[in-house]
């Protein structure tokens, strides 16, 4: 991978996570109403899935959308205005933190119906296999989705009809306070898949560049025409499921355990240079000056002052954002009116 895409993707965790934590303040102060589920800890899994996809792919994703879409490339501004429920949000304010949507970035939305995202992934993927396109559809849920009946019926469509889905399962352990083993008769859930012989695998949700990569290699098998994949990303969430929960089921410890595998921690330590001492140079010997030279090409890809610069640079991103979202006017009664209105006339009777 180039180093301008590994900066863009740092980019791009750092950005979720100061955006998030931005956004938990604002709701504390009564800007943001209503449920806002956040989603440090997992930044991993949407930038390194949403940065293997192309700009021609759909994506479909759940209430814990807000990284999702950024990441897709819908801007900070309209995203946070959104929250805020204001007019120059994506939806104008009329959908808010569950329901964010952008048709020219084919993001085709948050929903706040567990499992909800199954059928309409499928049902986009039904209508790229009719068009022959070279085209593929991501459909995010997380790990207690997989006991709605829209995934089974999904997951056997999908599978019947060789439709190009990507299958994303964020599975992060918990269904609000529920553990794993405790909503689930089979906790590991790639394993589901092979019941509509869907290719299904397992990979650290905490490693943005194992995600990257298994994501690419399950396009690339869609795009062959192969049909639909599902790879389960194994990651956590720091917060509790949603600002309403304060997510005391959870021991100390595993939450504690956890922020040591910090997905963004880990993506800089692995990309600020690490330049082996003189001493270790001399020992390695002439033979290995090709490995050495390999070795100082793929650590050095970061100093320290980038980093800072990331740093100031979103920060600064997410406050326009917010400054932005609290200018930004209320919607109007009309302006609701307008979206209610906007199909009439296109309704089909049947
Ligand atoms: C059909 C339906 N049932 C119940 C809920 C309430 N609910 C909202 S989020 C959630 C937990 C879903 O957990 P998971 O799929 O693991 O996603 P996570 O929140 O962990 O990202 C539930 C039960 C809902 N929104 N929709
Ligand atoms: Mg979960």
């Amino acid at each position: 991978m180039d180093r301008e895409k590994l900066i863009t993707m740092l980019h791009d965790m750092l950005l979720a996570r100061a955006f998030e934590e931005r956004a938990a303040e604002e709701y504390g102060r009564g800007n943001i109403a209503g449920f806002l589920h956040l989603y440090p800890g997992e930044e991993a899994v949407a930038v390194g899935v949403l940065h293997a996809a192309e700009p021609s792919d759909y994506i479909v994703s759940t209430y814990r959308e807000h990284v999702h879409a950024l990441v897709r490339g819908i801007p900070a501004n309209s995203v946070m205005a959104e929250l805020f429920g204001k007019k120059e949000g994506c939806c104008r304010g009329m959908g808010g933190s569950m329901h964010l949507f952008d048709r020219e970035r084919r993001f085709m939305g948050g929903y706040a119906i567990v499992g909800e995202t199954y059928p309409v992934a499928t049902g986009i993927g039904y209508t790229i296999a009719m068009r022959d396109l070279p085209e593929a559809v991501i459909c995010f849920f997380g790990d207690g989705a997989v006991n709605q009946g829209t995934f089974h019926e999904s997951l056997n469509m999908a599978a019947l009809w060789d439709l190009p889905v990507l299958f994303v399962c964020e599975n992060n352990h918990y269904q609000i306070g529920t553990e794993i083993h405790r909503h689930s008769a089979v906790p590991e859930v790639y394993k589901r898949a092979c019941g509509y012989h869907i290719p299904a695998r397992k990979v650290d949700g905490m490693d943005v560049l194992a995600v990257h990569q298994a994501t690419q290699e399950a396009l690339t098998q869609i795009r062959n025409g192969t049909g639909p994949q599902f790879i389960e990303f194994e990651t956590y969430r720091f917060r509790g499921h949603s600002m309403a929960d304060p997510g005391s089921y959870r021991p100390r410890v595993e939450v504690k355990a956890y922020e040591k595998e910090d997905p963004i921690t880990i993506a800089i330590a692995e990309s600020l240079p690490v330049y082996p001492s003189s001493e270790q140079i001399a020992a390695a010997g002439p033979d290995s000056i090709d490995q050495l030279a390999t070795h100082l090409d793929q650590a050095g890809h970061l100093s320290s002052e980038t980093l800072a610069e990331l740093k100031a640079g979103v920060a600064e991103t997410v406050e326009a954002a917010v400054r932005f979202a609290t200018e930004s006017p209320e919607p109007s009664l009309a302006d609701a009116q307008a979206c209610l209105d906007c199909n009439r006339g296109m309704e089909v009777l049947i």
